[in-house]
């Protein structure tokens, strides 16, 4: 037993539960944390994925479908945003669901999503017909989910925004417009970046 602790393994065992990039997730397979993986995150299950300025120029999004079960089907930009109600954030952090901080500090520009469902209107038959979710998807087929409820009933309705602006720039390798959850205790999850798509689903 007491071989076990050499040195070595010591390290790979800090390095393998304190990286982000190699185990986001602790119930990973032994085989995801060898030490050849250690400083890679070409996978999938890596935090933060490292792409190529090529790859991420094939993913970027300039614009945002809003569909489903809603009244007018629209899509929007950035300059559609703009003319919308802008909101500054400060102090905006990413943090991974592993603790990572991805993000640290930033100013951004953006726009509740509840002011982006309230034009295209949700398809309520009556005042009960209100369990619905909001699928915010990206290019990649990235995704991030919200209920009806935290949206419109919610202190979580005031932190949802899609952003199209960081610290007085643009959005561009992760462009053109990222969604967020501010309030969320880990923000990782729910930063939605080459947002493409946002979609109102009626629970069965
Ligand atoms: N489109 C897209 N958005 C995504 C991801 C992704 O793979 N694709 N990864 C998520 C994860 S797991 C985290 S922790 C954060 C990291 O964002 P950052 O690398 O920009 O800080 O983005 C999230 N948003
Ligand atoms: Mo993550």
């Amino acid at each position: 037993m007491k071989k076990l602790f050499t040195p070595t393994l010591l390290i790979m065992f800090v390095a393998v539960f304190s990286n982000c990039k190699n185990n986001p997730n602790s119930n990973t397979s032994k085989s995801d944390t060898t030490s050849s993986s250690l400083n890679k995150s070409t996978n999938s299950d890596a935090c933060v994925v490292l792409v190529s300025h090529e790859d991420s120029l094939k993913y970027i999004s300039k614009q945002v479908a809003v569909k489903g079960n809603v009244e007018h089907e629209l899509v929007f930009n950035v300059d559609t945003l703009k003319q919308m109600k802008v909101a500054t954030l400060e102090n905006f952090n990413v943090v991974c669901q592993s603790g990572a901080n991805t993000k640290v500090n930033k100013t951004c520009k953006g726009v509740l999503l509840r002011d982006i469902l309230e034009k295209a209107v949700i398809k309520q038959s009556n005042h009960k017909d209100r369990n619905f979710y909001i699928v915010a998807k990206a290019t990649d087929n990235y995704k991030a989910t919200f209920s009806w409820a935290e949206i419109f009933n919610n202190p979580t309705g005031d932190n949802v925004y899609v952003l199209f602006e960081e610290n007085g720039e643009p959005i561009k390798e992760q462009g053109e417009m990222i969604l967020i959850c501010k309030n969320d205790i880990k923000t990782g999850p729910r930063h939605v970046y080459w947002l493409n798509s946002i979609d109102v689903k009626r629970v069965d």
